[in-house]
Parts: structure tokens; sequence; C-alpha cells
């Protein structure tokens, strides 16, 4: 290992052990282990041709991966070798892993769950390749001016990634715009635009399993790099055009979550990476099939959201136009390969397109999908609409064009059922099913947290990290003392570290035996990180109020952004930072209460956070939060939830038992029906002394004393309609913080409630979410039957 690190670092950096940077070591380490991942990789491949194997498409517009080397170290087995031989070379292990920049290509739980799903995918050994787009530019990078979010360009791809391989020679034409002709009985689309998809692939291999699978992202080109005779006529600019606009399609992430921003460039992308993605799979099919009604014996197309909806035209597209079926041949083919994932019931964030504008860059589709439409209504007359008041529904495209469709907790599944696709569910009966998400344990415990870890694999060895069940055996352990003990001091290790971290980088001096209460995610009003800033300002006067009062100390940590063109959130953000300047100066609260919110929140961040967590802050309005998947990590890692009945937090608690998990706040059918109450808010506020004295405060500016107005406009929504319910279940959640300050008195007895946690939470590994997909929906197996670790 070591000579081949010093082989890359001449070779491939051009560099010698006396001049090399972080950046070359890191970079000759990453392509020293990335070597060793090539030969698993392609004899995967090999094998997968071999059997013939079922292949599955994960199409998703984002994999929020973070960063890579701990991951493709760990599965591969190469933790002690890669860090003996760097010791050897006088180099510092962790200060080279730190040095990678995050892929940050996503915006939240959706691009990460992709991202975990990948991980899980080679583990069970499942032929798969993710499909995604190579941004240039991920998620924005967050910095806070006077506390209001400052968002800059983010640039990981500024240097080399270490693990990708550009693929020159795989490269598809996408076209845009123009006309269709029909003529005996064949149809031509003529587009007007054309740019080129090129592959770069990032082999991602299993835990100790070696096999390997691809994620391969599409970066767009120009067909021809710059036209030359507009150049040589001295028409300087319109020399490069063609090359910008091609440039411009995998330029950037949308920094949008959960919110359609219905931008023609994003409609773009979307086509883009989804044509591309077909081609490659309709040539790797063709490679050795030659019979196109095959298709869904072989290939299985998943769909991250409606981003990649697409595809259902396409691939009818493909199969009719290029390779001649009939119509009403095809659409049953094309559905029998897709399947569709919705991820939320935000009416905002189902997309839907003008019928003009996907008409515009997309002619053929548009007519394909009017087909589609009277297909489905010939067959199921009365069937909602994909076509309504002139625009291309996605959500029902996706539905209509898939064979499963599928939510993501129990509780969402039930709601998919009864509002948005009531209808739809009611003609296609068993369509809908859920698929509850998980989180890989490789980087969610494994890796971010080796206190732990090398505790549970001491008690019990390693067999828990690819199968997570095994961890229910720490029940056990919750009266063996020194277990107990050690359990304590892995979490009090990794606070402090964290403590000097913030310490570090935001000049905040931490306890770390406060309790640490971490809400972690994007900004959103559903979410209500308002909320739980309510309850700190109400938590701060009781303190001074009850000077004398045993409070138990605490720090609330804030991290995540807010979509550049969400004010509200923005507003939210700035409050939080107001307040903690206002706090955290305060003498009299000194030692007890802190808030921090370190900027540019992200998977890395994440990784830190978590391990250090006492309390998980999962309060979204129920019925709103799809899953969550943060709250699994945390309590995987041993904190405790305190949450709603909402998503996967109903099934966290069922697993982890209801005395291990603070409950508090409305059900989803009591939050539809207090809406119906006119002046709910104002209701409640009036019935809450405590409430209305925090609203009082900020209204009057008393954390914005030189701009006193500043916040008139969050108080004044509360009041007017406040449609996430944060007044309504105010009280409730103060209620179920003063369970949580008072279970966090005895120590001993939260230890056990955390070990709890984390013994319970085996069922959410994302392993489980795969088998789960693999079993119900693609009826996909690995082909190395040993492999196959739930046999
Ligand atoms: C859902 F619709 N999610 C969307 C979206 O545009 N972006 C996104 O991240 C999330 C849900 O909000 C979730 O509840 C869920 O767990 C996740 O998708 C994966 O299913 C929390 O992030």
């Amino acid at each position: 290992m070591k000579d081949d690190i010093l082989n890359r670092l001449q070779f491939s950096l051009g560099k010698d052990a006396d001049h090399a940077s972080v950046y070359d070591w890191r970079m000759a380490v990453s392509l020293t282990v990335r070597d060793q991942m090539v030969d698993t990789w392609f004899n995967s491949t090999k094998e997968a041709y071999a059997a013939s194997s079922k292949r599955v498409y994960y199409l998703s517009m984002e994999f929020l991966i973070g960063r890579l080397i701990e991951d493709m170290i760990s599965n591969l087995q190469l933790e002690d070798t890669v860090r003996g031989a760097l010791t050897d070379l006088g180099q510092d292990f962790d200060e080279i892993v730190h040095d990678e920049p995050d892929a940050a290509l996503g915006n939240g739980g959706l691009g990460r769950l992709a991202a975990c799903f990948m991980d899980s995918l080679a583990t069970l050994g499942i032929p798969a390749f993710g499909y995604g787009i190579r941004y240039e530019h991920g998620l924005f990078e967050q910095s806070f001016a006077q506390g209001q979010q400052v968002e800059r360009p983010e640039t990981w791809l500024n240097q080399r990634h270490a693990w990708e391989f550009e693929r020159p020679e795989v490269q598809f034409p996408i076209c845009f715009g123009g006309h269709v002709d029909h003529h005996d009985g064949k149809t031509t689309w003529h587009p007007s635009e054309k740019v080129l998809a090129t592959a770069y692939d990032t082999p991602v291999i299993g835990w100790k399993n070696e096999w390997g699978n691809t994620l391969r992202l599409w970066s767009a080109e120009p067909v021809s790099q710059f036209d030359l005779d507009s150049f040589n006529r001295g028409d300087y600019l319109a020399a490069g055009r063609s090359e910008a606009l091609a440039r411009t399609i995998s330029r950037v992430l949308y920094p949008d979550d959960t919110t359609d921003s219905g931008k023609e460039l994003r409609l773009k992308q979307e086509y883009f990476f989804t044509a591309a993605s077909i081609q490659d799979l309709m040539r790797r099919y063709l490679q050795d099939h030659d019979d196109l009604r095959q298709l869904p014996e072989h290939v299985a197309i998943q769909l991250n959201d409606t981003h990649p909806a697409i595809a259902g035209p396409e691939l009818v597209r493909v199969l009719v136009d290029e390779h001649g079926i009939d119509m009403a041949e095809a659409i049953p083919l094309a559905r029998a390969c897709l399947a569709y994932t919705n991820h939320t019931l935000l009416p905002e964030a189902l997309e839907k397109w003008g019928e003009w504008l996907l008409g515009r860059i997309l002619p053929r589709h548009l007519e394909i999908i009017r087909i589609i439409e009277e297909t489905q209504q010939r067959e199921h007359p009365g069937s909602p609409r994909i076509l309504e008041h002139g625009d291309v529904r996605m959500g029902e495209l996706a539905f209509i064009m898939a064979h499963k469709v599928n939510g993501v907790s129990a509780l969402h599944t039930e709601l998919v059922k009864e509002t948005v696709f009531a209808d739809l569910h009611r003609i296609h009966p068993t369509r809908i099913i859920n698929q509850t998400n998980g989180i890989t344990p490789r980087r969610w415990l494994y890796n971010c947290n080796p206190g732990l870890r090398d505790l549970i694999t001491d008690a019990m060895g390693d067999g828990w990290v690819a199968d997570l069940e095994q961890l229910t055996a720490l029940k056990a352990k919750r009266d063996d003392a020194a277990f107990m003990q050690a359990f304590q001091a892995s979490k009090r290790d990794n606070k402090a570290a964290l403590s000097n971290w913030i310490g570090q980088t935001c000049g905040i001096a931490l306890d770390p035996d406060a309790m640490f209460d971490v809400q972690i995610k994007r900004i959103h009003e559903y979410k209500r990180q308002l909320m739980n800033l309510l309850e700190t300002v109400a938590l701060w006067n009781d303190m001074r109020d009850n000077p004398d009062h045993d409070w138990t100390p605490r720090v609330k940590i804030f991290g995540g952004k807010a979509a550049p063109g969400y004010y509200m959130a923005k507003d939210i953000i700035r409050l939080i930072n107001d307040v903690a300047e206002v706090i955290n100066n305060d003498p009299a609260t000194k030692g007890r209460l802190k808030i921090v919110y370190p900027p540019n929140y992200n998977v890395t961040m994440a990784e830190r956070l978590i391990p250090a967590s006492d309390l998980s802050e999962q309060i979204s309005t129920a019925g709103k939060e799809a899953s969550g998947t943060g709250n699994m990590k945390f309590a995987l890692n041993g904190a405790l939830t305190i949450g709603t009945l909402d998503g996967a937090n109903v099934e966290i608690r069922e697993h982890v038992g209801s005395e291990n998990f603070f409950l508090f706040g409305l059900t989803a059918a009591e939050v539809m029906e207090r809406r119906q109450h006119h002046g709910y808010a104002r209701a409640a506020i009036e019935a809450s002394p405590r409430l209305q004295r925090v609203l009082g405060q900020i209204a009057e500016g008393r954390f914005a004393p030189h701009d006193t107005g500043r916040y008139h406009g969050v108080v004044g929504m509360l009041y007017d309609h406040d449609y996430f319910l944060v007044t309504c279940d105010f009280d409730s959640y103060f209620d179920a913080q003063r369970r949580a300050d008072n279970a966090y008195q005895n120590a001993d007895n939260w230890a056990a409630m955390a070990l709890m946690n984390t013994a319970s939470m085996g069922w959410f590994s994302s392993d489980r979410t795969i088998k789960g997909y693999a079993r119900d929906i693609w009826n996909a197996h690995p082909p190395r039957a040993a492999m196959d670790r739930s046999a």
C-alpha cells in the first residue's frame, strides 16, 4: 500500500513526498484505493452478463453522496492498511480524509436516500445502476452575514473528482424542440437542438462482499465543440453559443426542495438524464437480447419521484418510433418496466409542466402523453387526467405509467391512497404499496461513530454491519454495568469532540454534559424549526424567572439551508441567529442554555452531529413529512426522539417502544380536522400565556433591537393562518421537552433508553428497504445466491 501510494503520488500527481500537499496525498490515496476496486467491479459486471440477470436502474435527479473516501476504504476493509501506510509515510489519515469535498448533488432526504440505496444494492449484490446528473455545482454553499443566509456556488469539481472514470466513448445525443412528421404511418421527430450526454462512472462496492455496481452520472456537452465558420467570420460569440447552451444543462442543481420551480431548464435537465439513461439501458439490453417483448424480464426502472417521469413517454417513443412496436403494445410493455416512488404530499412539490412548454421542448412526447391519456380514459372511463387546465401533471403520468407506486413510510402510503392518488387508487387498488425508507448502517454508524461501532463489535462481532437486526442482542446489555458505562462514555466522547469543533468553527464554548438537542434538515415551515425556536425562548424566560430551579442544561443545535427564494424560511434562519445572539450573551442563563447554528450543513456535518446528539427533533406537522431519514440516523446512534406521529416516526416509535420516545402533538387526522376551525391559531395563542409572551417579545423587537419590525411578518403569519399549526402544538411540545429534561437528569436511565433506541433500529437499515423493493417491485435477485443475505 505504501509503495502504491508513493507511485500514485509520483506518476499520477507528479509530486514527490517532500513536496506533496494534503490534496496530493489525498488523491494518491484515493486513486490507490480506487485501483483496488476495479477487479471486483469488472467481475460483477461479467457475472451479471453471464447470469443474464435482471438489472435495476435507479433514476434520480439527486445523489447526495457526501464524502466517499471512508465508505470506499471501509467497504473494502482497507482501514488498517491505509492508516498504517499513512502513518509510516508520516501523514495524518484524518486530515487526508477531511480534505475531500462533499459531493452535494442533492438537496436533502430524497437525494441522500438514493445514495443509501446505492450502498445497499451493492451490499446485497443486486446488479444495479444509479443514473443521475453530474452537476458541475452541487447544492449552494451557505454562510451567514448578520444572521442572514448568503448563498455562494458550490465548487466540488474545481478539484479532480478522485472516484470517477470518465467514459468519453459512452455518449448519446439528446434532442429537444423542433417538430414531428407523420408520413405513411411512420413518425419522425425533427429536433431543433441537440446536446451530447457523456457518462462518468463511479464504482460502488458493497460491504465486504466483492460486488460492485455503478453510479453513472451524465454530463452535457455540445455536439460540436465550437463553430469554426462563425469564428473565422469574426462572430466570436456565436462561435461558442451552442457550447454554452449545452453546458448549462448539467451546470447546477436546482436548490428547491419540495418546491416546484417550474423552469424550462429544469425540464431539460429531467429529460436529458432520463433519455440518456434509457438509451444506455436499451443498448445494454440489445447487446444480448433481440426480443424487446422480454424487456421487463431484464430491466427494472425505478423513478425517484416524478423528476424522471418523462421516462414513460420516452420509453414508449423509443419502442414505437425506433423499434416499430405498436403503440398499444408499447404502453403496457413500458409500464411493466417502470415503477414510481412518491416522496411527498405537499401540493407545491407535485410537478406540473405547462402543456405549451412541454410541447415546445418535447413535441413527440406530448403526442405520446395524449395517447397514454386516451388509452387510460378508454380503459378506465372517468380516470383522473394527466392533462388538466393546460398542464401536464407528472404525478398522474408517473402513476399511470408505473406498475407499482410506492410511498416511503406506512403512514405516508396510507395518506397517498387517501389523498393525492385516491381516485387512481380506486381504479388500480393493488398498484400502491409501501416501502418504508431506511439508512445505510455503514455510513451512519460504522463510519461516523467509531466509538460506538467498536463497542458493539467488541460485544458481538461485526455481523451487524450487513445484518442490522442483530443489534437486538444489545438489549440484554442494559443490565451490564461495564457495558453501559462504556456506552455512556462513547456518547460523552462524541459530544466532547463536537464541542471542540464548535468552539473552533463558531467560537461558542459548550458544556459536553448538557443535553445536545439537535434539529438538522432543510428549513421549511412544515418541519417547524420555528416551533423549536419559540420553545427555546419560552425555556429561556422560565430559566430567568426561576433561576434557582435545577434546570437541565441544554444546547440547541440547528443546521440546514433554505431554498434561496423561500423568504419565510430565510426569516426563520435570521430569527434563530438573532435569538442565539441574545441568549448566548445572557449571563443569567450562562452554562444552562446555548444556541448554535453552524453554517453550511451538509452530509459531512451530519456525520459529526448525529453521533454527538442526545435528543433528535422530528417535529413536523403530522401528515407532512413523508418519512424522514434523519430520524433513523439519530435513533441508531442512541439519541432519543422528540416527535410527532408523522412519517417514519410512527414506525420508529413502535420499534423502540413508546417509553423511549417523547411523543407530542396532533395526529394527522386531528390536523385536518383542526384546519376546519376558523381562527384556530389565534385561539391557540390566546389559550397559552407562555406562547403569547414569546410572540410578544419577538414582535416587540426583543431580538432585533435596532430593527424592531423585523419579525412582524413571522408573528403575523402565526396569528393569521399558521398553516402548519405551530401554535396548536406548542404547549404539547413544551411539555414533552420538560419530560425530556426530567428524564435526562437520571443519566443511567437515559442511557438505558438510548440503548433501547440503538438496539431496536435494525429494521431501518436500507438493506431491508432494498430487499423489499427487490421482492415487491423489481423481482430482481443477486446472481451470486450466496450473497443474498436474506436467505
Ligand atoms: C421529498 F418531495 N423529500 C420531496 C422532495 O422534493 N425532496 C425530499 O427530500 C424527502 C421527504 O421530505 C422526506 O420525508 C423523505 O424521507 C425523503 O424525501 C426520502 O423519501 C424527508 O426528507
